[in-house]
């Protein structure tokens, strides 16, 4: 028998056992103001309902890590994720937990936020914690969205965006990323046209971000202090 090597999760023979495992991780459901609510399985928060439904709404985080010459690292997303595998993205995209220590649900200053983007920056992309200051972390605003990415699996998130400028060591973790590539602004076009010319995706909240705020926030790099937290959840 001929099996593709290749392919997207739905027809998969068996998940990848790190992928699967994962699936037990508590997140933050929160309703559609981002009040907590509870807790739920990475699982339950990403399967779909029996007739499509989106799963239920969790609390989420984007990282946007920018060099000091101002390129946006972008990730591929490796192929044994469960939901978008092989799309490209923003830096680093997770959940913080529910029930942790360090309190990933702290809502005092994001610190709760902060906490879970710096353990994910280990995580996905080898990035060592002590490089990276909680204070580091530019929070700009939240956005609200669903997708389904396959047949069975999907998101449905209120998304922190974080913007983080420093130039640290990466190393990519190949259960997580398949590549990593850092774009400029000016050479942004370049590397979407690429991607659409190879039919590779991005994922639906990088296009949602891509496609309303990310290049008037990128402009403004060098000055992101002078942005102020907005608090409205862009949906
Ligand atoms: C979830 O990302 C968060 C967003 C913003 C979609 P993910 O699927 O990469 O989560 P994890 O890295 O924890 O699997
Ligand atoms: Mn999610």
């Amino acid at each position: 028998l001929l099996f593709p090597t290749s392919v997207r999760s739905q027809h998969r023979l068996a998940m990848d056992p790190t992928q699967a495992f994962l699936l037990q991780e508590q997140c933050i459901s929160v309703d559609t103001n981002d009040k907590a609510i509870g807790n739920l399985s990475k699982e339950a928060a990403h399967l779909l309902g029996p007739d499509g439904q989106l799963p239920p709404l969790h609390r989420a985080f984007s990282v946007f890590l920018f060099n000091t010459k101002n390129e946006l690292l972008m990730q591929q997303r490796s192929e044994h994720k469960i939901t978008f595998p092989g799309y490209y993205t923003n830096s680093c995209c997770s959940h913080p937990l529910h029930n942790t220590s360090p309190d990933e649900a702290e809502e005092a200053y994001h610190v709760g936020i902060r906490r879970a983007a710096r353990r994910r920056l280990e995580i996905e992309l080898g990035i060592n914690p002590e490089s990276i200051e909680l204070s580091d972390f530019k929070i700009l605003t939240r956005i609200m969205y669903g997708a389904p990415s396959d047949a069975k699996w999907g998101e449905h998130e209120v998304d922190y965006i974080l913007f983080l400028r420093k130039d640290v060591a990466i190393k990519p973790n190949p259960n997580e990323v398949s590549r990593v590539v850092f774009v400029s602004l000016s050479g942004f076009q370049e590397f979407q046209g690429y991607l659409e010319t190879n039919n590779i995706p991005f994922t639906p909240w990088f296009k949602l971000i891509l496609n309303s705020r990310l290049k008037g926030w990128w402009k403004q790099i060098d000055n992101l202090e002078r942005i102020d937290y907005d608090p409205v959840i862009h949906s």
